[in-house]
Parts: structure tokens; C-alpha cells; sequence
């Protein structure tokens, strides 16, 4: 099903008052940012250059400033939150206008995103969320709804095999170890699937989002669980990574065991189409332009939605052919 849900822009659970930027005292924006009076200067801390989507996501973020006549000051944390917390504080000394990053995990940000709100430095969320109980500490979470991506890969699995009474036998390759979308992809699959004893995850362990660990950890699942019948990818680069490990334990990916993955990057769709995964649901990295558009709300001391959730659908091997040559990323 080709389903397409428009941007839901939910409104704010808090009314956030119209107070200048960063401050909710009134006062103005202490961030200088250095690119002159009026050009807004954003501190971006990105998780690294895990997966093919976290390339595409830097892509649109770095685009969309420069389209957006905004200066990017970037940093790659290499998927250590010790580094993303570095350039955040590094960024409040510079005292840039505002901050946006994704946290590489949901865990441990209340002292620095503190150290930003004392600054009076907004902070943006973009991709994945922080499990903070203070959500003063960031005007708005612009990303997927993990949950969700979660269940249509559960619905997917269901409807395939609404008409077999025998045990399916799943294995699932993690994300990140505590990041949003691997809980919540991980909860969502398992809300959908767990309503029905016939689908069992045999073994789940993360492969970092990344291909290399994807295939290490998939030659594992095989070698200790010979009767593998689907294999849930938290990304398709994991998935990709799988397929190497499934071909050359000589079975057949795609069919001996069937493939479902989350983002739909280039490399994912092409072999989505040429039937090695079956299913893929798709997480948008470009989320550059919207970023760009809350980041001068935010500067300007504009009210904005708490949660900003970005437009994401689905694709079956035929839908695959039919956009493959259409894709942004
Ligand atoms: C999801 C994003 C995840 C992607 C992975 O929004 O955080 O991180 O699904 C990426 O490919 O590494």
C-alpha cells in the first residue's frame, strides 16, 4: 500500500510564549554568532557518516543553509555522544544564534542542553529525540516517528504471512544501542507482531546502523540459527550488509529468508527492486529545508510546533522500479 500521511505538524503540547529567542525572560538572543548582525550562525552536531542516510541527512542540512543564507558551523561526532556534547559546548562559546544536532543516543544531554538554555541558545532537535523530562531544554523535535516506522514493517510482515499457520522465525539487527530509532523501531515491530504467537524473534542484537557490523552480526545469527526465515534491518545499510553474509552462507536473500528495512537510500532501493529485500520503509533525511525554516523562527523568537514529523511512506519491490530512478538520495 503506497501510503503517503501528509507533514504533521502537531502544535506544541506547552503553549510556548512568544519570548525572544532562547531567552523566556524577554530578553534578546545573546548569541552573536559572528556572521554579522543580521546572518544567523547554527551550531550543528551531526551523529557521524554511519549509513548512506546520515550522508543524505548532512547533504540537505548543509544545502538548505546555504540556500537559507545561513552560516553552518558543522561537526561529525563519529557516533560518540562525547563529541557531540564538545561541539554543542564549543557552539555556545561561540555564541552562534542557535543549535541544532541529533542526538546519537536519547540519554545524558540535561547538563549540556542546561549550559545552552543559560546561554540563552536555542536548541533544535532534528532526526532523533532526547528522553529529557525538561522539555524547555529544546524548542522543537523535527524527525520520523520511529514508532511508526516500527509497526509498518510489523504490518507488512503480518499481511505476508496472514495465510501460514507455521512459526516464522525472525532475527533483527538493532540500531544504535539507546538511540530513538532503534528502541523505537524495536517497539513498534514488536506492537504489531507480538499480537500473534506464530512470529518469534529468535536472536536481536544491534549492528550499529552500520554495514559492516550488519554482515559480522548476521553471520553469527546464521551460524547459531539454521532455520531463519525473515530478517528485520533497523536500516538498509544493515540489511546490505546482511545480504552479503546470506549469500555467502549460500542462501538466497530475498527469498529463503525474506528482508524488511527502514530509510530507503539508493543502495536499499536498488536492491528492493532487484528483489533481494522485500520491503522498505522509508525515514526522509532531508529534513535540511524544514530545519532551516524553524532554526529563523526560532532566532526571531517566533512560536513554533513542538513536534515536527516528517512526510514517510513505504515501498514494495514493484513501487521500488517504478521511483528507483527518481530518488534524491
Ligand atoms: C533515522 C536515523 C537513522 C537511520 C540510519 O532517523 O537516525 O540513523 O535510520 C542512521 O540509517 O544511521
Amino acid at each position: 500500500m503506497f501510503k503517503r500521511i501528509s507533514a504533521l505538524v502537531l502544535a506544541g503540547l506547552t503553549a510556548l510564549s512568544v519570548t525572544a529567542c532562547g531567552g523566556g525572560d524577554g530578553t534578546t538572543s545573546a548569541g552573536t554568532g559572528g556572521g554579522g548582525d543580521d546572518t544567523i550562525t547554527m551550531g550543528f552536531a551531526q551523529v557521524g557518516a554511519e549509513s548512506g542516510w546520515r550522508t543524505a541527512n548532512t547533504k540537505s542540512v548543509q544545502e538548505s543553509a546555504k540556500s537559507a543564507g545561513i552560516t553552518l558551523k558543522f561537526s561529525d561526532a563519529q557516533q560518540k555522544q562525547e563529541n557531540q556534547i564538545k561541539a554543542i559546548r564549543s557552539y555556545i562559546q561561540q555564541k552562534v544564534d542557535v543549535i541544532a544536532f541529533s542526538p546519537v543516543v536519547e540519554s545524558g544531554w540535561d547538563p549540556v542542553l542546561n549550559e545552552a538554555k543559560n546561554a540563552k541558545i536555542p536548541v533544535i532537535l532534528t532526526d532523533r529525540a532526547v528522553d529529557s523530562k525538561d522539555t524547555s531544554l529544546y524548542k522543537t523535535f523535527l524527525g520520523s516517528d520511529f514508532v511508526e516506522e516500527g509497526k509498518k514493517a510489523g504490518q507488512w510482515l503480518v499481511e505476508e504471512y496472514k495465510d501460514s499457520q507455521d512459526t516464522v522465525n525472525i532475527v533483527e539487527l538493532q540500531g544504535t544501542t539507546g538511540s530513538a530509532p532503534a528502541n523505537d523501531r524495536k517497539a513498534g515491530f514488536q506492537e504489531v507482531i507480538g499480537a500473534d504467537p506464530k512470529f518469534k524473534i529468535i536472536a536481536s542484537q544491534t549492528g550499529d546502523f552500520t554495514r559492516a557490523k550488519g554482515k559480522e552480526v548476521m553471520e553469527a545469527f546464521l551460524k547459531s540459527n539454521p532455520d531463519i526465515d525473515v530478517l528485520y534491518a533497523h536500516n538498509d545499510d544493515m540489511g546490505l550488509g546482511a545480504i552479503e553474509a546470506i549469500e555467502g552462507a549460500g542462501k538466497v536473500p530475498g527469498k529463503d529468508i525474506k528482508i524488511i528495512t527502514v530509510d530507503a537510500v539508493k543502495d536499499g532501493m536498488q536492491a528492493l527492486a532487484d528483489g533481494k529485500i522485500n520491503f522498505i520503509v522509508e525515514c526522509s533525511p532531508l529534513l535540511g529545508p524544514q530545519l532551516m525554516d524553524l532554526a529563523k523562527k526560532v532566532v526571531k523568537g517566533e512560536e513554533v510546533p513542538a513536534r515536527v514529523v516528517t512526510e514517510e511512506t513505504t515501498f514494495t519491490q514493484e513501487q521500488a522500479k517504478q521511483v528507483l530512478s527518481s530518488r534524491q538520495y
